[in-house]
């Protein structure tokens, strides 16, 4: 874990027609050829992520899109593509290529429609015109004042092919920055400086050889950022390790798998929690899948459950999300319970077939993109929570653990 994860990282995604330079700027902005650049439009088929660390900016994933006008058949398949990514994006650069004053406008000008659609998502908007190469000053300026009467906002001017107006779009990206983008800690108020803090982490089948997961890994950097004093063990070590400190944990953080076992092991001065509770709350709504739990007592054996992935991993045994919360909720509420399994970033647009979805722990994902799916379930009003919690509430001890 060198590197900052991609989930971690500030998501800045451009946005535009075809052809308008939005891989050049890419290439511009990160000064290495990342992405595929032609004169014919419908050139970037994929989106093209590239991850760098940019002054003053810090760890940021910029994100490549095929142009928002892309026709046919295909073409409608890479607009589906570019609007998944907008699911994901914190700060949107747009890209405006407007007609020169002695030339016919564009018969539309999508960039209105384009920025409201963004910012409904929340998403902060930089207006850039690109190719300012190609005109005289007073052409650049007449173009710029069109697109702020069009988008409500003055441009910034740049040129991909030149490299120029680079810090510019930098400091209109820094600008735009929610003031607590990159604030939200995992632990919160839970763990405070000088707190004894204990681990529980069993490392089964599903861990991966020789390393921690994610959540883990975060998880203790944060405890040793904030100077807790941090104690791990594995499920079968728990007692022996609790018998080994001079006073019980202040907080005990398990793995939600083994939530029931820690529970009734743990000092009663103790506060518990779970890894996937705890990233419930740094990666999404975690009162909104608190109350969303509920939803499992409304389930009858007719009902329909989505569980969501975000890793497209090969299920393993015993695996979480293809085992064992179907089948904890199957015990529940009867066999023909009907359960759809969806990975990565396939998500269904019409969630109105089922009375809950369940999602992972999201590890994989940027906060923005799971609020997005928490707002998208919200505004279905379907009942939406995830791993960690669900296991909780059917452990019964959802009441009794912090968050
Ligand atoms: N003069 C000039 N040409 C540019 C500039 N930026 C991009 N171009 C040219 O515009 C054309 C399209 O550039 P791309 O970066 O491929 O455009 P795109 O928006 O990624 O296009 P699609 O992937 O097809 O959506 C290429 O011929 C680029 O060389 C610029 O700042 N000035
Ligand atoms: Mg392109």
């Amino acid at each position: 874990m060198i590197r900052t994860p991609h989930s971690n990282r500030l998501h800045i995604a451009l946005f535009g027609r075809r052809n308008s330079g939005k891989s050049s700027l890419i290439n511009a902005l990160t000064g290495q050829d990342t992405a595929l650049v032609s004169p014919l439009p419908g050139t970037t088929t994929d989106p093209v992520l590239k991850a760098m660390e940019v002054y003053p900016l810090g760890a940021c994933l910029f994100i490549d899109t095929p142009g928002f006008d892309d026709e046919g058949a295909l073409g409608t398949q890479r607009v589906e593509r570019t609007l998944q990514m907008v699911e994901k994006t914190d700060i949107a650069l747009l890209l405006c290529d407007a007609a020169l004053p002695h030339q016919p406008a564009p018969a539309e000008e999508p960039y209105k429609a384009w920025k409201e659609r963004l910012e409904q998502q929340g998403i902060p908007v930089v207006p850039v015109l690109n190719k300012a190469d190609l005109y005289s000053p007073a052409e650049t300026a007449a173009l710029a004042a069109h697109i702020e009467r069009v988008c409500g906002e003055r441009p910034v001017l740049v040129s991909a092919l030149k490299r120029t107006g680079m810090e510019e779009i930098r400091q209109a990206i820094l600008a735009k920055l929610p003031a607590d983008f990159g604030e939200q800690t995992i632990t919160g108020e839970l763990a405070k400086e000088g707190d004894l803090v204990l681990l529980v982490m069993p490392q089964d089948i599903q861990a991966p050889k020789g390393r921690l997961i994610l959540p883990q890994v975060q998880t203790l950097r944060e405890l040793l950022d904030k100077k807790c004093l941090v104690m791990s063990c594995t499920t079968d070590k728990l007692g022996d390790t609790l018998q080994a400190l001079a006073a019980p944990p202040r907080l005990i953080i398990t793995d939600s798998q083994v939530f029931k076992t820690v529970y009734e092991q743990k000092p009663p001065q103790s506060r518990l929690t779970s890894f996937s509770v705890l990233f419930a709350g740094y990666k999404g709504d975690i009162h909104y899948f608190a109350a969303s739990a509920a939803a499992i007592d409304r389930l009858t054996p007719q009902s329909r459950v989505l569980i969501a992935e975000a890793c497209t991993h090969a299920p393993l045994t015993e695996d979480i999300g293809r085992e064992k919360l179907p089948r904890l909720l199957r015990q529940r509420i009867g066999e023909q319970l009907q359960i759809d399994t969806v990975a990565g970033n396939d998500f269904p647009h019409d969630l109105s077939p089922y009375q809950l979805i369940i999602h992972c722990g999201a590890c994989m994902f940027n906060r923005k993109y799971v609020l997005s799916r928490v707002a998208q379930a919200r505004t279905q009003q379907v009942p939406m929570t995830n791993y960690g919690v669900a296991i909780a509430y059917l452990n019964g001890i959802l009441e009794r653990i912090v968050y």
